[in-house]
């Protein structure tokens, strides 16, 4: 097996482009995968302040390296999010690359700046774990942004993530979703920051690695709620699809992205967009469940 570009041994075979690589040739690859899909998505150029959201996982350690060592002008952000001593690791984990690179890193502790408990307010408010941790993180991504002056915010999903969503949300046609999953979401109301998903067109093979190869520390725990999560049935459904058909998960997000979302459309754009009573962030009720969350745990602890 000969790399396709330099002809030197190859190393890693990627099937669904029918093309294999030497360590060197895949990093280039990737970089340019990278920076073909920010300059198609017109996602941002070097002039943009960029937010990077990391987790310390393979995923958005890759993404983080990457933008930096291609000179985009990137800040990340951690959330501690207060679930035990995975939290503490993960933390440990973006603290010390960013000691080891020089790159600037924004921690938020929902405990500690804001009194939060997830596992709290999953259980006053009948919802999942994952339900209340991920609106808490669709907050912070937007108000941290906002606050800060930055233009946009990148996330490290992955092609796998993207095509599970999307699998997911088809078999519930859960129509509001459909509408708004692009590896780009525009500024819609002047307070909200544009969001980004540079890697949507990567697997998470292909960023482990991109990680493993640039000898980048990442957690390998999940996070302990991700098991028995739907999306992991979805993503071993989308493998076996993959294995007997290498393309398939590219083929299906690409085919939605260019035919199937604009039928969405006009559920998104019937969202009527509000400023918070309480923060003025965006929302689409009187006070936004970030607000409401802080009141809830308040009231718990009294
Ligand atoms: S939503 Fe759920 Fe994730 Fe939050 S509680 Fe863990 S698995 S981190 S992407
Ligand atoms: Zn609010």
């Amino acid at each position: 097996m000969k790399c396709v570009r330099c002809k030197k041994k190859a190393k890693i075979l990627l099937k669904r482009h029918n093309a294999a690589f030497c360590n060197d040739c895949f990093l280039y690859y990737y970089a340019n995968q990278v920076n073909r899909n920010i300059r198609r998505h017109k996602m941002f150029d070097r002039n943009d302040k960029i937010l990077v959201v990391v987790s310390g996982g393979k995923d958005s350690m890759a993404l983080w390296d990457v933008l930096a060592k291609e000179g985009y002008n990137v800040v990340a952000m951690y959330i501690n999010l207060g679930i035990g001593e995975y939290s503490n690791r993960s933390q440990e984990v973006v603290e010390r690359f960013a000691q080891q690179k020089g790159l600037e890193l924004i921690v938020k502790d929902i405990k500690k700046e804001y009194g939060l408990d997830i596992y709290v307010l999953a259980k006053t408010l009948k919802r999942s774990t994952c339900s209340v941790c991920g609106s808490i993180k669709r907050y912070l991504f937007n108000k941290v942004a906002y606050d800060g002056g930055f233009s946009v915010v990148a996330t490290g999903h992955n092609l796998d993530d993207e095509a599970a969503t999307l699998l997911g949300n088809l078999l519930s046609w859960e129509e509001g979703y459909l509408a708004r999953q692009s590896p780009v979401l525009e500024k819609t109301h002047p307070k909200l920051v544009k969001k980004v998903k540079p890697l949507y067109t990567l697997t998470e093979r292909e960023n482990l690695y991109y990680v493993l190869l640039n000898r980048i520390e990442f957690l390998h725990e999940e996070c302990p709620h991700a098991t028995g999560a739907r999306s992991i049935l979805y993503k071993e459904v989308l493998n076996r699809l993959e294995e007997e058909s290498p393309g398939t998960k590219h083929r299906f997000i690409s085919g939605f992205l260019e035919k199937g979302r604009k039928h969405f459309q006009d559920v998104a754009e019937k969202l009527e967009l509000k400023e918070c009573k309480t923060c003025g962030q965006v929302t689409t009720t009187e006070e936004c469940s970030f607000c409401r969350f802080i009141k809830v745990c308040n009231q718990q602890e009294r």
